[in-house]
């Protein structure tokens, strides 16, 4: 029999690491592995059923939403729920944070905010899709969560990961001791580790953006992609153009094949499109812990603090010389 590690044993044996630990966090990553394969099943049947389409409902974000994000969305808030270690959470779903009422919930250590189903445009056209996921402590001592419990920089992150529904499905997580990933091997219904320590090269090929919004960009960052497209033998140039428009997607490649993915802010998004709580942070630990980096242009992502739980930033991460060149032309 070959050998291999499921992500249940793998969590069970990092906990063997913190002689005190009361197995309360294991426990909550557990959970969110559980719901990651009752989602990929619903992914996995989206072309089939009559799930797919709009649900006919506009999320606080004004943005379309699609079916299978409010499936994902009460499939990761049940398993929180009943799981007891998460007093409240933050999703991209919901504008206000979900706190979690019952006798044992309440007092729980461990505050989550997620977006459950990333990319969700994307499933008609069966194209890889994902859950972005950050763990934090409460700061509060017990009693009822509050708005307060979740604002915390990224910094703070206990843990954080994300779920690609691609060709195969896989978990990647950090808890500050380096990134590994998981692959469901769908005939035993187990994450197993497949990537064991994953570092992103330091010096990247790829350039991962939306190039369609290039007219309404930062002059630093028409430049960097100029900078791109130039013809270099020494630095490899032009560097190759690759963008899903599904942030764990392109952050996936990314991080195992070395790159940049810039989400700027534009005369249309002044602040960026995507959200710092549960999108830029939980990625951003990752990358760092994969020995990359993650900006806003200016300030490392993960120093940022929070004053809103829907507030969106602008994004460069990946392969540390690129965003350190990017940070270099933003700032001219
Ligand atoms: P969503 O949260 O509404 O699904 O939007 C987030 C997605 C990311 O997955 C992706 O990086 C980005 O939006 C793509 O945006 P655009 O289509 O503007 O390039
Ligand atoms: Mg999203």
């Amino acid at each position: 029999m070959t050998a291999f590690k499921t992500l249940g044993q793998f969590i069970i044996e990092k906990q063997a690491d913190f002689p005190y630990a009361k197995g309360e966090f294991s426990r909550l990553l557990r959970d969110i592995g559980i719901a990651a394969k009752i989602v990929n099943r619903e992914v996995n049947k989206a072309g089939l059923a009559d799930i797919l389409g709009s649900a006919g409902k506009v999320n606080i974000q004004g943005e379309g939403q699609q079916k299978l994000d409010v499936y994902a969305d009460e499939q990761f808030i049940a398993a929180l729920r009943s799981g007891g270690e998460c007093c409240v959470v933050a999703s991209e779903e919901h504008e206000d944070p979900i706190c979690i009422q019952s006798e044992v919930s309440k007092n729980a250590k461990y505050v989550v905010c997620i977006d459950p189903l990333d990319g969700s445009s994307n499933i008609d056209v069966n194209v890889s899709v994902g859950t972005v996921f950050s763990i934090y402590r409460r700061t509060s001592a017990g009693g009822e969560a509050t708005l307060a419990d979740i604002l915390q920089k990224g910094a703070l992150q206990v843990a954080a990961g994300y779920i690609i529904y691609g060709s195969s499905t896989m978990l990647v997580y950090t808890t500050g001791r380096g990134v590994n990933g998981f692959t469901l091997d769908p005939s035993i219904g187990e994450f197993c580790l497949s990537h064991p320590d994953i570092t992103i090269p330091a010096k990247g090929r790829i350039y991962s953006v939306n190039e369609g919004n290039y007219r309404k960009f930062p002059d630093g960052v028409k430049k960097y992609i100029k900078y791109c497209e130039e013809e270099d033998m020494d630095t490899g140039r032009p560097y190759t153009a690759r963008y899903i428009g599904s942030l764990v997607a392109d952050i996936h490649r990314n991080l195992l094949l070395g790159g940049v993915f810039l989400y700027p802010n534009s005369s249309s998004h002044a602040n960026g499109k995507l959200r710092l709580m549960y999108e830029a942070n939980p990625v951003a630990f990752i990358v760092e812990q994969a020995g990359g980096k993650a900006s806003d242009g200016v300030r490392r992502i993960l120093d940022l603090e929070p004053t809103e739980l829907h507030q969106r930033t602008a994004l460069y991460c990946g392969s540390t010389d690129m965003v350190e060149r990017i940070e270099t032309y933003l700032q001219g």
